[in-house]
């Protein structure tokens, strides 16, 4: 998940304790009623969790399970052309169910003995700065709800299939994690609102849209990607630049659509020193600095 410049469907509190989400009238669930009580049972079960505590168990329906199957199946065979090895031994590691959603303090459990991840449930958007922040101590922010059926390939809504199966997989990766939690310390040692946003930016075209060369073939390792099998089919044929983070902190994009522009690391090991160390590095001052030379 992410924040703000993101597609999330605000959450309301109604006066007997319940949630309703509103979903947008162009949401594929929106003259759904079943999918839309649904969405307000889940969001429901964020509400008023503390961290600590138990994450609380949401019963899916058959339909949902047979969503998660199906994209896990589709996206299996995707991951093995196009994700980066990394990716690929993680995921094994990892092990998650193919024929039904995990709960996400499952995924936690099976993440503890490989990096030590815990997921925090969320109802919808999270502020930037405690989205962010709470990575430097492997902690990750996640929704519970799962995609409508009628649109399984793609969403613009951050969703189990996409924290889980995109960004779990890559958080069993001692590698990908310690970049996740560098992001997280970034974000905690920055000020400013405009420093933020750089950092997330970078987090947005590293993290979440990736790629990476790896022999002679371009593969992909952002989450964003590997959670749709409708993205991941045409990454490949988008606006690839080379890896600056001058130019991603800066860079506009619109979260409804497939990525067009990407940035490519020529490596695992560039991606550690290009952007693990401006993470490690960055402060207000030197952020300031490189906006004005964007
Ligand atoms: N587009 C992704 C998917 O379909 O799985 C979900 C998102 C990733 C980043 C923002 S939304
Ligand atoms: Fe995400």
């Amino acid at each position: 998940m992410f924040e703000e410049a993101q597609y999330f469907a605000p959450v309301a509190a109604n006066e007997d304790g319940s949630v309703t989400v509103e979903l947008a009238k162009s949401h594929p669930g929106f003259a759904d009623p079943v999918y839309r009580a649904r969405r307000n049972a889940i969001a429901g079960l964020a509400v008023g969790y503390t961290r600590g505590e138990p994450i609380p168990h949401a019963e899916y329906s058959e339909e949902e399970h047979e969503v998660w199957s199906l994209v896990t199946r589709e996206l299996a065979a995707k991951h093995r052309k196009y994700a980066v090895s990394e990716f690929l031994d993680a995921a094994e590691a990892l092990g998650l169910p193919k024929d039904r959603i995990p709960q996400l303090e499952e995924v936690s459990e099976l993440l503890r003995p490989l990096t030590g991840f815990r997921y925090i449930p969320a109802a919808g958007l999270v502020p930037l700065r405690e989205f962010y922040s709470v990575l430097a101590d492997s902690f990750f922010h996640s929704t519970q709800y799962i995609r409508h059926h009628s649109v399984p390939f793609y969403t613009p809504e951050p969703d189990v299939i996409h924290e889980v199966i995109g960004h779990g997989n890559t958080l069993a990766s001692e590698r990908f994690a310690a970049l996740y939690r560098l992001a997280g310390q970034a974000a905690r040692r920055v000020e400013t609102a405009e420093a933020l946003e750089f950092v997330s930016k970078v987090f947005w075209f590293t993290l979440e849209f990736g790629v990476m060369r790896e022999g002679r073939e371009l593969k992909a390792y952002g989450a964003g990607i590997l959670s749709s099998y409708g993205e991941i089919e045409e990454f490949r044929g988008m606006d690839i630049r080379p890896l600056d983070v001058t130019v991603m902190g800066t860079t506009v994009y619109d979260i409804t659509k497939y990525q067009d522009v990407l940035f490519e690391a020529a490596s695992f090991d560039h991606l550690e020193d290009v952007v693990g160390q401006f993470w490690a590095s960055c402060d207000d001052e030197m952020i300031a600095k490189l906006r004005t030379t964007a």
